[in-house]
């Protein structure tokens, strides 16, 4: 297969703006041994903000990570977070390697958590429902290769609807991967799964795409982001892991109220595009912005969180009605 085309320089929309106090939360702000404190989930849940985030915990000033668990925060603006004294789910077995990049999805009164796990026998993603989030149900897992799976936060047609990315190794022609999705009756098995979006419709990814925060309902269909890579050989070391090359920016799409598996438009230009110094300077892995958590205020506004160089979380946030303008038919 022919390769996709290099992306070269990007730029962030000028409908987004950075916080500027970010990063909202990084190691330092977590009562327990914590490194990279990123990809974090968020969901507005019993009036307050709540956030599982990532953590890779260990020594950053030896450059050493010694595992991965999942922080539990809470805020009242969504701005300033306060973090639970202990790490939450912790699945960590035999079998089960690590738990990271979760989602948070508040659908018909109860929390979601979608999540990737790293397994002896594979990469695979699942699904859990908290009430409190100290104790997990978790109610389906994906074979492998599939993982950043996104829940709808209601059903659509009566059926429990996601977007997922699986890992085509073979068929696609080396690391080529797009967003499918896929439907359930019960939220245990998972089928009917199709097509959305293949990385060759995304100018500003050559490598793989995949979704990114959960979908917010909008009257103009279901508004997504997802995070959009690019390799260039030429970027050299780029982070203190050793060989880091990709760049990671965010892009967004509408999808089909009534069918989501059909795409309505999509932004031509990144959302998001690393820029800021702590996106693309002194990371572990430089160049990478990578939302997991989306809330839609009810004053218009969305606050995006997204893990920075997949070191610390920071917000950034946008006028819903700029981002579904940006949203451009595709042909
Ligand atoms: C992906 C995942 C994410 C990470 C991103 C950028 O493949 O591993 O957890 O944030 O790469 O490094």
């Amino acid at each position: 297969m022919e390769p996709l085309p290099l992306v070269g320089v990007l730029h962030s929309s000028p409908v987004i703006a950075r916080y500027a106090g970010n990063p909202i939360l990084s190691a330092k702000d977590v009562p327990y041994n914590a490194g990279l404190v990123f990809n974090a989930g968020v969901c507005k849940y019993q009036g307050r903000y709540v956030m599982v985030f990532r953590n890779d915990y260990g020594s950053l000033a030896d450059h050493r990570l010694d595992g991965t668990n999942l922080g539990l925060a809470y805020s009242d603006d969504g701005i300033r977070w306060q973090v639970e004294p202990l790490p939450c789910l912790e699945m960590h077995d035999h079998e089960v390697l690590r738990v990271y990049d979760p989602r948070l999805i508040v659908l018909e009164g109860r929390v979601y958590l979608c999540f990737a796990l790293d397994t002896r026998h594979g990469v695979r993603a699942g699904i859990a429902v908290t009430d409190d989030f100290v104790q997990y149900d978790v109610l389906s897992l994906t074979v492998p290769d599939n993982r950043n799976i996104v829940l709808f936060p209601e059903r659509i047609g009566g059926q429990y609807v996601r977007l997922e990315r699986p890992f085509p190794v073979y068929s696609r022609g080396g690391e080529r991967f797009d967003i499918w999705y896929s439907d359930s009756p019960d939220l245990r098995y998972w089928g009917n799964s199709q097509l959305v979006l293949a990385v060759e419709q995304v100018p500003y990814a050559n490598t793989k795409i995949g979704p990114a925060a959960p979908p917010l309902k909008t009257d103009r269909g279901w508004l997504c982001t997802f995070h959009a890579v690019d390799t260039d050989p030429a970027r050299g070391k780029n982070g203190w892991e050793a060989s880091w090359k990709k760049r990671y920016s965010v892009g967004l799409m509408l999808l089909d109220l009534d069918n989501p598996a059909h795409v309505i438009g999509m932004s031509r230009e990144p959302l998001l595009a690393p820029e800021a110094s702590y996106e693309t300077s002194g990371g572990f892995r430089n160049h990478a912005v990578f939302p997991c958590g989306a809330i839609q205020e009810d004053n218009g506004e969305v606050k995006l969180y997204y893990g920075a160089a997949d070191t610390v979380i920071c917000l950034a946030t946008a006028r819903l009605d700029d981002l579904i303008a940006l949203c451009a038919p595709l042909h």
